[in-house]
């Protein structure tokens, strides 16, 4: 006898769409048939799609930030806002600080999920201090032990690697074959514009976005890829804001480079107006991310790229600081200029919703090239790939049910996040995910929580599909 049996489902894979049930027993799927039989549950998709589990490649979760700063979200919190989205595995970053040895980064990290996951999670590591035995020993133990992922960044006083330890870092990754992610936006560059525009008087939350251009993006993505040349290494170029850097990326690929970008909510939803507020007021600290949305050309650009092959997966970059507080976005007297307005905005539990009605119901991708993007690509990229990121006989019972047809207002009072806004208030979408299901377990259903925070494991992965395929 099954655990579950999911009766008249409109399943959809990367590959296909069909109509079928599909039988779970001890959290994985074990049959996909006309009728796979008796269960103990029956749950009727009868006019639902059924989807694999989203996947959210790149989150941000209880790490720490400089003084007087605090992410929003934990790993409760979080997680629960994933689940409620319709997520069932995240990646969130653990953060090596200048000194820290890997190792006890990854452990803090541990200990701080452990007994706190509404859904699966598995961790991607920034490299801050790439030390002759970061590089030489720690980086590849973990790596083996199933670390296959790391991120390190172009800019950021306490994160910035030079190019000769970029080079370096590329070099452990291709040896040990891990997937590096980078954020190309050039340090140098954002330093003279920050400089030139305080000098002005120009500070407001809005000047941020002119702090660091299109250019500032796209010089910084070629300079990441010529490099990665030179090192022969596939890496991924992440939350890529608009037709410039794509264009470096598509250049690369052209070439025959292994080369996979990313792309996020905020550059198809927002635009660089979103920082003016209300009128150049301080409401514009609500959309500070990093790069920062563009205009309406870049959201034309990352339709097409999101549809032609340009870009391979599309995650939250959720990263939320409260607005009204004082460790957040917000603080009276003390945000004297766009510069110390924490980067980031929170976006995991209206990543696949806003993706599922501007993409599939305004008929600018397909259901299938949405699960591509949204899970299976993940999967395969981040080594996690069939277990993760599909519906097949084998995997696990990730699921996500859909409403194809459910128009709601996203509103701050829908979202389970603990941060205080959602930079997508009064955004009006078609399809809305009604029940999550993880390993066979219903963890949400109708927007109520069902599951329990030791439900979510922790995923050992494999090597990212850059190396096998
Ligand atoms: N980079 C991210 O990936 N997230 C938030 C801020 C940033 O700079
Ligand atoms: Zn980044
Ligand atoms: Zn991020």
């Amino acid at each position: 006898m099954l655990d579950t049996a999911i009766r008249n489902a409109t399943i959809i894979t990367a590959g296909d769409r069909y109509i079928a049930q599909i039988g779970i027993r001890n959290g994985r799927i074990i049959t996909i048939a006309e009728d796979v039989g008796p269960a103990h549950e029956e749950i009727d998709a009868t006019g639902l799609w059924v989807m694999p589990g989203g996947i959210d490649a790149h989150v941000h979760l209880e790490q720490p930030q400089g003084p007087n700063v605090v992410m929003a979200d934990g790993f409760e919190s979080g997680t629960r806002s994933a689940a409620a989205g319709g997520t069932t595995t995240v990646m969130p970053f653990a953060l090596q600080q200048k000194g820290q040895s890997l190792r006890e980064v990854v452990d803090a990290y541990h200990a701080a999920a452990k007994d706190k996951c509404h859904v699966d999670c598995s961790f991607h590591i920034i490299i801050t201090d790439p030390t002759p035995q970061v590089l030489g020993q720690e980086l590849p133990a973990l790596v083996k032990a199933g670390y296959t992922s790391f991120k390190v960044f172009m800019t950021y006083d306490d994160m910035v690697l030079n190019d000769a330890q970029l080079l370096d870092v590329f070099d452990v990754a291709r040896r040990e074959k891990a997937m590096v992610m980078v954020h190309a936006e050039g340090y140098d560059a954002i330093r003279y514009m920050t400089r030139r525009l305080e000098e002005a008087g120009h500070t407001a939350p809005y000047f941020h976005a002119e702090s660091r251009p299109e250019s500032v993006e796209r010089e910084a993505t070629h300079r990441a890829i010529s490099h990665a040349e030179l090192t022969d290494v596939p890496i991924m170029i992440v939350h890529v804001s608009g037709r410039e850097p794509m264009e470096q990326i598509q250049w690369a690929k052209r070439r025959g480079r292994k080369l996979y970008a990313e792309t996020c909510p905020q550059y198809i939803a927002l635009t660089a107006n979103n920082l003016k507020g209300l009128n150049m007021d301080f409401e514009g600290a609500k959309y500070v991310c990093s790069p920062p949305p563009r205009d309406t050309d870049s959201q034309k650009a990352i339709w097409e790229g999101l549809r032609d092959g340009t870009f391979d997966i599309f995650s939250s970059d959720h990263c939320p600081f409260r607005f009204d507080d004082p460790k957040g976005k917000s603080v009276e007297g003390a945000r004297t200029s766009f510069r110390w307005v924490p980067n980031g905005i929170p976006g995991i539990e209206t990543r696949l919703p806003i993706l599922f009605s501007e993409g599939i119901v305004k008929g600018r991708i397909t259901p299938e090239r949405f699960v591509a993007l949204t899970a299976t690509n993940p999967a395969k990229l981040f080594g996690m790939y069939p277990q993760k990121g599909t519906i097949a006989i084998g995997a696990d019972a990730d699921l996500t049910l859909w409403d194809p047809q459910r128009q709601v207002t996203i509103s701050q009072s829908l979202m389970h996040h603990d941060c205080d806004y959602t930079p997508y208030e009064g955004m009006q979408v078609t399809g809305w995910p009604v029940r999550t299901i993880l390993r066979g377990q219903t963890i949400m259903a109708n927007g109520a929580i069902t599951g329990t925070t030791d439900i979510g494991t922790y995923i050992d992965r494999g090597l990212s599909a850059a190396f096998t395929a």
